[in-house]
């Protein structure tokens, strides 16, 4: 049989709220658009189980939907039941084909590549990927997957007709997130989301479910139908595109909060009213949700990590918020612990950009082509910048920017090429900075003008971010070098100690006319 995974509820008795019944709890659930359900009995005995399955197994068929039995054959058999589903020290697939009826839909839990390898040679019908996110649900027995591990376990399944879920963690806050982020490089989705407590734990589990249904399905659709219509750019709409937000910063000046570095603080702030939006230096972890709530950006620089659990939250909000959120992983090469922090950082939520410097971009796609040396990177970067840079944007699933003498942009798609900028760029402190500042600046622009949520139907409401980040990172880096070339270029200036002044005043005095007379933009 075929099963619909959208939405796939797995039972946990010991959940349920004080005074929900467990068939009350069930039927609800299943009125919310649960599409499978798997009965998963820890702690009871054989007849215990045997009745729960049996009465679940007629409320499921009721609706149509069908049931699967974790772990114990003798159970399905006994129920009939459409599935079972083995863990890595259950029963092996081999033996529980050989017991079941033919037709017996066939999952395994999957959190290793060993174990998809396994999967598809004993030719299940489908995995469960976990743990994706941390639980208390479930004692784990391997490390969290984390989003952006689901994508290279779901490559594996190309050209296979395996179905894959996502299980452990996974609610309605995160699950817009987890469905992006697990997306693999060659396109491959997942078929659904499986969860335990944010159904089952629910006082009421019908909306619950129907939240966790109407993100899912809407995302889908984005996904399999928006998103194929890919955008077609040109130097000319590129910087069209960058005008018209330098006007909108102007007019609306958003805001931009900004998590960074003690070194860049003062001039990021700078730079941000230079350009005329307005910045907020907040770190407090519990000023987070209320500064996502305000129309702007969110800049996350670690070039000093000492608010880790701010920049995790603010990220998620601002995900839930629909608003930018740029990364800057200052160094991220320097050390084991910035290695890890980013990719903590980059599990927890969706970066909308991610901006580094050929070093920076090079450790987070765990290439050793281009090596760092402290913040900065060494050598004359990659032999193909385009495709490297394509290829990150893909695996990020976000727009990407390497900077350096050519700055790099990509979608996962299109590449923009940007060749202004000054040498003296390079005897300032936090140029690199600076230009996460102006590209958190102009994507903040760019989702000022895209539609507002509720005013245009589905799609809109499955994106993590709004407006267009490839205009929005390109005109931040535009911005930038275009200013440091006047800048350099002014006769008061005579070394670094005036060059950093000068780029704030240029920043502050750039037109159109004037950025559109320097930009060298090439699109490939
Ligand atoms: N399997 P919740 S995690 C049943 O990693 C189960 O294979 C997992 O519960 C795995 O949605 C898990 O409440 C529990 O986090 C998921
Ligand atoms: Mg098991």
């Amino acid at each position: 049989m075929t099963i619909d995974f959208s939405l796939y509820l797995v039972t946990g008795r010991e959940l349920l709220p004080p005074g929900k019944e467990y068939l009350e709890s069930l039927e609800e659930a299943l009125q919310g658009g649960v599409t499978v359900v798997q009965i998963r009995e820890k702690r009871s005995d054989t007849l215990e189980f045997l009745e729960i399955a049996r009465e679940s197994k007629i409320l499921c068929a009721k609706y149509k939907v069908p049931l699967i039995i974790n772990d114990r054959i003798d159970i399905a058999l006994a129920i009939q039941a459409d599935g079972v589903h083995l863990g890595q020290t259950d029963m092996p697939v081999h033996v529980a084909k050989t017991l079941l009826p033919a037709g017996t839909v066939i999952g395994v839990s999957c959190s290793d590549p060993d174990h998809v390898k396994k999967a598809i040679e004993d030719e299940v019908d489908y995995i469960g990927i976990g743990a994706v996110w941390s639980t208390t649900t479930k004692k784990l027995v391997s490390p969290v997957v984390g989003v952006r591990g689901v994508g290279s376990l779901l490559q594996a399944l190309d050209g296979t007709n395996i179905k894959a879920v996502a299980i452990g963690g996974i609610n309605s806050t995160n699950a817009l997130r987890t469905l992006h982020g697990s997306v693999s490089i060659s396109g491959h989705r997942l078929d659904g989301i499986a969860v335990v407590s944010d159904i089952v734990a629910s006082s009421a589990p019908r909306s619950a479910a129907q939240r966790l249904r109407n993100i899912f399905d809407a995302w889908v659709h984005h996904f399999d139908v928006q998103s194929r219509v890919t955008q077609v750019y040109d130097v000319g709409t590129v910087k069209d595109g960058v005008v018209e937000l330098m006007q909108v910063i102007r007019d609306k000046s958003p805001l931009i909060h900004q998590i960074t570095n003690v070194v860049v603080t003062n001039q990021s702030a700078n730079a941000t009213l230079a350009l005329g939006a307005s910045p907020i230096m907040a770190t407090a972890s519990e000023e987070m949700h209320d500064l996502s709530r305000i129309p702007g950006g969110l800049l996350i620089n670690f070039g000093t990590i000492t608010n880790k659990g701010s920049m995790i939250l603010a990220g998620q909000y601002a995900n839930e918020a629909q608003k930018p959120v740029v990364f800057d992983p200052v160094g991220v090469g320097a050390t084991q612990f910035r290695r890890t922090t980013a990719s903590e950082l980059l599990n927890a939520w969706q970066a909308s950009v991610i901006k580094g410097n050929a070093g920076e971009m090079a450790s987070l796609a765990n290439s050793n082509e281009v090596q760092a040396k402290g913040v900065d990177s060494v050598g004359s970067g990659f032999a193909d910048p385009a495709s490297f840079i394509r290829e990150i944007a893909k695996k990020e699933r976000c727009v990407a920017v390497m900077t350096g003498p050519t700055d790099w942009v990509s979608d996962g798609v299109t590449v923009v090429k940007l060749e202004n900028g000054n040498k003296m760029l390079g005897d300032i402190t936090g140029s690199g900075c600076l230009v996460g500042t102006c590209v958190a600046t102009f994507c903040a622009g760019a989702s000022l003008i895209a539609a507002a949520p509720g005013t245009s139907p589905g799609p809109e409401l499955a994106k993590l971010v709004r407006g267009n980040m490839l205009i929005g990172a390109v005109g931040g880096v535009l911005a930038l070098t275009v200013a440091a070339e006047f800048a350099a270029e002014r006769s008061d200036v005579h070394g670094s100690g005036t060059f950093l002044p000068a780029l704030i005043d240029e920043l502050y005095n750039l037109k159109p006319e004037t950025l559109l007379s320097r930009a060298k933009v090439q699109v490939l």
